[in-house]
């Protein structure tokens, strides 16, 4: 049994692996230059014609690419393979109106899967083992992205997607789950219903979860490990660069090695754009070198993390990034759904609402709850309860539908949300699930 998934890559020369991303990002620019119009009008505002990028140092000529450009050309604005090419689609989750839709050829597909089988092996699974996906399956990448991995490593995948907590435990327990993939807070949840049914989880063969998709702290690692019996592994991916597969831990657990022969990890100043050397705190930015369908050139994720070139004890040369620690917006997870408060605002505006309203974030147990409060405006005031209960339910059903998610929806009085002198204050996070660093 291989520690590696693709051992000459993984472990390769910081000298080898530069050359090959070179190679392989020369002939990226190419391509999105001839297969891209944005990449192209940006390119030649910029005066950079793909003949000028020879090393990667020249990556910093190149324009950045913003969530905005992937809503400006929605849905298939960034392919740069016709739709004869394009084999399967993926979405960014929970929201309706413009997500970012991404598509993959064959081969982007292959890649995927050997991305997502390498964060397998890495935590110590082999195709001996019975991996339970209990990440959403549809245009949400981590039940099909996880499934790809699974399978390409040999193992006997069990295909669960999320939900129906008790039939999640019925089958972790008769089938013999081994490895278990879901979001942490769900892995949380999972054990405390466990612990409820009177299941005792060291009788269970399950020894390990990769966990990811949403930030998570350590002390919810030893939460998991405890409850669930296993050991926690943390995975990273975004929708925009393929799904799950972009970083994971190795048995160091000392951050997560990035796929370096697939994607290029910079650093930079979210104000200037300057990049920041290794061990600074800045903005991640990521480049694809091998995806054909979707590629993308210093995609910047508004995560905030570190990264080290520093040799890891378990022989892997890719550099490590840390957990994000942060935001460079607003975006919030919650069960999962990445959301942003504007999109919030729209609904009320849409129902003729206050735009005085907050958001307020909390975990009980291992279950997230959101509530929204909204000031009451002329038109939608009353001073009796089964109007504002009638008002309440409404806007709770139009976010269900707009969101993905149904926010508890209080109305309050007039003047009551508390304003600001700068920025309004539009969300209140009391769950800490970024660590403090
Ligand atoms: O969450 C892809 C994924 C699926 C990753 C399964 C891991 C496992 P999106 O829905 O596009 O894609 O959300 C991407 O989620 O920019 C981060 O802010 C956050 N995120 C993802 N993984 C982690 C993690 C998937 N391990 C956004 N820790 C990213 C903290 C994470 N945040």
């Amino acid at each position: 049994m291989s520690k590696y998934f693709s051992p000459e890559v993984e472990t390769a020369s910081r000298e080898e692996l530069d050359k090959l991303q070179t190679e392989r990002l020369i002939e990226q620019v190419k391509h999105v230059y001839d297969n891209v119009p944005l990449y192209r009008e940006r390119m030649d505002k910029l005066k950079v014609k793909p003949e000028d990028i020879k090393s990667l140092d020249d990556l910093k000529k190149l324009p950045f690419t913003s969530k905005q450009d992937l809503r400006d050309t929605y849905p298939y604005g960034m392919f740069a393979v016709p739709m004869s090419e394009v084999t399967r689609i993926q979405a960014s989750s929970g929201t309706t109106g413009k997500q970012i839709v991404v598509g993959y050829t064959d081969d982007d597909l292959d890649v995927w899967d050997t991305c997502c089988a390498r964060q397998l092996v890495a935590a110590g699974a082999t195709k001996e083992d019975k991996v339970h996906v209990s990440y959403g399956y549809g245009l949400f990448t981590g039940g099909l992205g996880l499934h790809g991995g699974s399978h390409k490593l040999g193992c006997t995948t069990i295909p669960v997607s999320s939900g129906n907590t008790a039939r999640q435990l019925t089958i972790m327990k008769d089938f013999g789950s081994d490895v278990l993939g879901c979001t942490p807070s769900y892995a949380m949840y999972l054990g405390e219903s466990a612990a409820k049914a009177g299941i005792d989880t060291s009788k269970l063969p399950l020894r390990i979860g990769i966990f990811g998709a949403e930030p998570w702290t350590e002390e919810m690692r030893r939460n998991i490990e405890k409850s669930l019996n296993i050991k926690a592994y943390d995975i990273y991916g975004l929708t925009e660069i393929c799904g799950p597969g972009v970083a994971y831990e190795c048995a160091e657990q000392k951050g997560m090695h990035v796929n370096e022969d697939h994607f290029i990890i910079e650093i930079i100043d979210p104000e200037t754009g300057e990049p920041k050397p290794d061990g600074e705190k800045g903005e991640i930015v990521f480049s694809c070198l091998t995806k054909k369908a979707f590629p993308l050139l210093r995609f910047r994720t508004k995560d905030i993390g570190i990264i080290t070139h520093e040799k890891c004890a378990c022989g892997r040369t890719f550099v490590r990034m840390s957990k994000p620690l942060g935001r460079v917006d607003d975006m919030l997870i919650v069960r999962g759904v990445n959301l942003f408060p504007s999109q919030i605002e729209a609904v009320l505006l849409g129902m003729n609402h206050s735009p005085n309203y907050q958001i307020i974030v909390d975990r009980s147990g291992s279950l997230d709850s959101i509530e929204v409060d909204i000031e009451m405006n002329e038109e939608h005031f009353s001073d009796k309860t089964s109007d504002i209960t009638k008002m309440e339910r409404e806007l709770e059903n139009e976010f269900k539908s707009a969101l993905g998610i149904t926010p508890k929806v209080k109305l309050v009085s007039p003047d009551t949300i508390p304003r600001s002198e700068g920025k309004a204050v539009r969300v209140v996070d009391k769950r800490k699930v970024y660590e403090d660093k």
